[in-house]
């Protein structure tokens, strides 16, 4: 058995022992009560899932197995010389509860390499694709042409014994993220730059190498990208990608099948198409106010006219952050060391400044500040990455990695097919006269 898988097998049954007793001794334990405007109101809160590998905090944001997004970048292994965490780090962190050493995220950058053939058929089905097709349609077609290669689906046909559920997700979310740098740059080389695939560099690590295959060369690009599949990995179980997911893989569906689903999610415009939302109202402020270099009373004007149009801001709000998302500032950070004087930087940092007190001033907002999606697309148009419809496949590829390792959990842990209670308008008026309410 690999060391990676070793480890989790050990920490895994360990921790499913522990739940068994939790369970026989404490599962009639009420950890929480269900208000109507949950139940109408998009379940904000409601503890209702496990989720091992991330925990999100209204105010300090996320949390990697209890590291920040700074204490990650300080701890989490990098390339030599370089000052950014390797995603590969956050995996091995999220899958087993350590940081890994140096050696340890060789040895995985190393799986991912020799895990990464993709079988040419998914090449040919996206070809088969309209040039135009969103890239996330694209993103999703490639992933469910893959699922030929489930080892998990294969294993389960021939009868696979309840215990090893575990063992064939884990080859399953290996062999998935090992693939999807390849087949994501095949998506942003074919829809934007005439078919000219780059070769895979295996001398470089799962995002450099990502990175060179997009074709947009610099060691400033390749430390952004694995900035950015580290931060976007994981937040915590309740958001719609890690959900649908969770959702999707309850029912013993592979990873490839669960993931797809998660991405479905992750397209949707309240969510990771935020991120080309963000770029796409930025550059259509620039270009109705005919500068680059719009003033903080021309943004203002602008915002309002969104607003008054009926349309949210991109990149701002957020269903359980309170503050200003850690993924946004870590961001910000990384452009005020790495970038300078560019023009659509600038833009983000002076919406910073002004978007927050407008949206404070509908009074309905609960979370004003920036998200993660506010910053990205910025910084990827400075290194010249423009065609804002790819970039939530960014987000996607960065996503697999929290999504897949927290399945890797469900299914050790023997977590049972997902099946809340829903109930009808009529029933709730029903209930409200049955308690003397109405
Ligand atoms: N601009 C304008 N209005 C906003 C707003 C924004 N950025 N954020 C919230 N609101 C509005 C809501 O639309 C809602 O209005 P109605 O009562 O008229 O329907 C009201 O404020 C209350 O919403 P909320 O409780 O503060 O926010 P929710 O938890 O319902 O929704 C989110 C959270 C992210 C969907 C919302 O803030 C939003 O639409 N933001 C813009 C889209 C975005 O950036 N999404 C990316 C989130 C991060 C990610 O998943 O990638």
């Amino acid at each position: 058995m690999d060391p990676l898988k070793q480890k989790f097998a050990d920490k895994s049954q360990a921790l499913r022992t522990e739940v068994k007793s939790l369970l026989k001794a404490h599962g009639g334990q009420k950890v929480d009560e269900v208000t109507l405007a949950q139940v109408f109101g998009g379940m904000r809160g409601v503890k209702s899932m496990i989720w091992e590998t991330s925990q999100l905090d209204p105010i300090d944001g996320i949390r990697f197995r209890g590291y920040s997004i700074p204490e990650l970048r300080d701890k989490l292994p990098k390339v030599p010389g370089g000052k950014e965490p390797l995603p590969e780090g956050l995996f091995w962190l999220m899958l087993v509860g350590e940081v890994p050493t140096d050696d340890q995220v060789k040895w995985l950058t190393d799986q991912w390499t020799n895990r990464s053939n993709v079988p040419n058929h998914v090449f040919k089905a996206l070809d088969a694709m309209p040039k135009d097709t969103h890239p996330m349609t694209q993103f999703n077609l490639a992933i469910s042409a893959m699922q030929t290669e489930s080892v998990f689906s294969r294993r389960y046909a021939e009868g696979l014994n309840k215990g090893q559920y575990w063992d064939a997700t884990y080859e399953d979310a290996m062999n998935l993220i090992a693939r999807l740098p390849r087949v994501a740059a095949y998506i942003y080389r074919r829809t934007y730059h005439d078919g000219k695939h780059i070769a895979p560099d295996i001398s470089l690590d799962w995002g450099g190498n990502f990175a060179h295959m997009l074709g947009i060369e610099g060691e400033d690009f390749k430390s952004f990208m694995r900035l950015y599949l580290t931060i976007h990995a994981d937040h915590e179980g309740g958001n719609a990608s890690a959900h649908a997911t969770h959702l999707v893989g309850s029912t013993l569906s592979d990873a490839y099948h669960a993931f797809s689903g998660g991405m479905h999610a992750l397209a949707g415009p309240l969510h990771g198409l935020a991120n080309q939302e963000v770029i796409k109202w930025i550059f259509k402020m620039l270009d109705t106010l005919g500068t680059r270099r719009p003033s903080k009373a021309q943004i203002i004007d602008y915002v309002n006219s969104t607003l008054a149009a009926g349309q949210v801001i991109p990149g701002y709000g957020h269903a359980v952050l309170r503050e200003p998302d850690p993924r946004f500032i870590a961001q910000k950070r990384f452009a005020e060391e790495y970038t300078s004087d560019s023009e659509i930087i600038n833009v983000v940092w002076q919406c910073f400044e002004v978007i927050p007190p407008i949206l404070k001033g509908l009074g309905k907002v609960k979370n004003p500040w920036p998200n993660v999606d506010a910053h990205s697309g910025a910084i990827l148009v400075n290194y010249g990455l423009t065609e804002y419809s790819y970039y939530t496949v960014l987000f996607g590829v960065s996503r697999a990695l929290g999504v897949l390792s927290a399945l890797c959990w469900s299914r050790a842990l023997g977590l049972p097919l997902e099946r809340p209670k829903s109930v009808t308008t009529a029933w709730v008026l029903n209930h409200l006269k049955s308690e003397g309410l109405t």
